[in-house]
């Protein structure tokens, strides 16, 4: 390691937010005191990638609240006419109207089950909505002793979906409210991502077995970034398909959590990030069949304090491309792709549930990390989207629940 190294303020505990769904704890100092403490970080990627803390300001932004008095929003979609479609992790998906704050109600959704950190998660359109109409959501489904998160889509004709259905319910029923995965990517071949979670913190277990530990098992879903296509069946040319044994759907394997995923159009390279339980947090380059270590190699530990493992990294396992300690618990993730912030082009955008800030990762044109910045906004940010008019657009949670966008200082 040389160079390029910071001293940076830790967050503080303080920061876990009052929803009752935080999946990532924030450490405390070690006197059990939430004053600030400084520690090194350190952003050079020599050997083994290490956890790092929260990245130095970014300078020369502001937010400009669009639209307000959101309760509890998870899912954000563009659509072609400039207005929005807004999930409500109650069960609600809304029409908003961002120019005139207009909100319509849409009808015809699926039973969803509002349960924990589950509920209607994910809105995403088919990459031929304009002649389709196909609208395809993330939910929760079932009860407190089982449940899954399904893909349904339905047909948007006015303010109601037509025809809606689930097209893809995974092999499993877990019990709780944790770990719904549930972010969706189109891949430019009309196939796509569906994030699935490990299934709970232990003791929450199927079958007398953790569910954490069907993560590394080819026979379940758990855990896994799925690639489905658009009737919600698995591609044939799915990296384990005719593997005995093991889910056709299955893309990637290893994953504690992923709540956002993004591709980067011009390298074509896929990103995700995921919760670590207490501390280790990640981004990830997601590559087809690849496994993704959790819970053999990870930064994190048992929100008890453990360790979950001895090892962060481990020979057949991708290393993460970045890792945090303490926890931002990420949710939504951006590649900045607009005009109007030229030094960001490129670059990837995280938001933070606990953290409460977007968080930028410089890349350069061949993926590698340059450095991180990240900008406080005060609130859990819950999603974060390329917008079409060239800017970066947040969803935050807490009590003045929103969408904003964010401008030049
Ligand atoms: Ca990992």
């Amino acid at each position: 390691m040389s160079g390029n190294r910071k001293i940076i303020g830790f967050m503080t505990a303080a920061f876990v937010a009052a929803l009752g769904t935080v999946a990532c704890v924030q450490a405390t100092s070690e006197n059990g005191s939430s004053a600030p403490k400084v520690v090194e970080e350190s952003l050079v990627q020599d050997a083994k990638v290490q956890a790092t803390g929260v990245p130095v300001d970014e300078k020369g932004w502001k937010e400009e609240p669009v639209i307000r008095d959101l309760r509890n929003p998870w899912g954000m979609q563009f659509l072609p006419d400039g207005k929005m479609l807004v999930t409500m992790l109650s069960g609600s998906l809304l029409k908003i109207d961002p120019k005139t704050g207009e909100r319509i109600e849409i009808t015809g959704l699926p039973e969803v089950t509002a349960i924990g950190q589950g509920g209607l998660m994910d809105v995403s359109l088919h990459p031929k909505f304009a002649e389709n109409g196909w609208v395809y959501l993330t939910l929760a489904q079932g009860n407190g002793q089982g449940n899954h998160s399904v893909l349904a889509r339905g047909k948007l004709v006015g303010n109601n979906l037509e025809g809606t259905q689930v097209i893809f319910t995974p092999n499993f029923k877990k019990p709780g409210g944790q770990h719904f995965g549930s972010r969706i990517l189109w891949l430019p071949d009309g196939t796509l991502l569906m994030s699935l979670g490990d299934g709970g913190n232990p003791p929450n277990s199927m079958n007398g077995k953790f569910t954490r530990y069907y993560v590394q098992d080819m026979d379940s879903d758990l855990g896994k970034l799925l690639r489905l296509d658009e009737n919600g069946k698995p591609p044939k040319d799915n990296p384990f398909v005719g593997q005995a044994g093991a889910m056709p759907e299955i893309f990637t394997l290893g994953h504690r959590n992923i709540q956002g995923l993004a591709r980067d159009p011009i390298s074509g390279r896929i990103y995700a990030n995921e919760h670590g339980a207490n501390g280790g947090d990640e981004i990830n380059h997601i590559e087809k069949g690849k496994n993704y270590g959790w819970p053999k190699a990870t930064f994190s530990r048992e929100y008890s304090g453990p360790k979950i493992t001895d090892d962060t990294s481990l020979p057949g396992m991708v290393d993460p491309l970045v890792a945090w300690t303490p926890c931002p618990a990420p949710s939504g993730l951006a590649i900045y792709t607009g005009d109007k912030m030229p030094n960001w082009k490129g670059d990837l955008f995280s938001g933070g549930l606990a953290g409460r800030d977007v968080r930028r990762i410089d890349l350069d044109k061949n993926g590698k990390v340059l450095g991180m910045t990240h900008m406080d906004m005060k609130e859990r940010v819950r999603d974060v989207r390329m917008g079409p008019d060239g800017y970066l657009w947040v969803m935050l949670e807490g009590a003045n629940g929103r969408i904003s966008r964010i401008i030049p200082e």
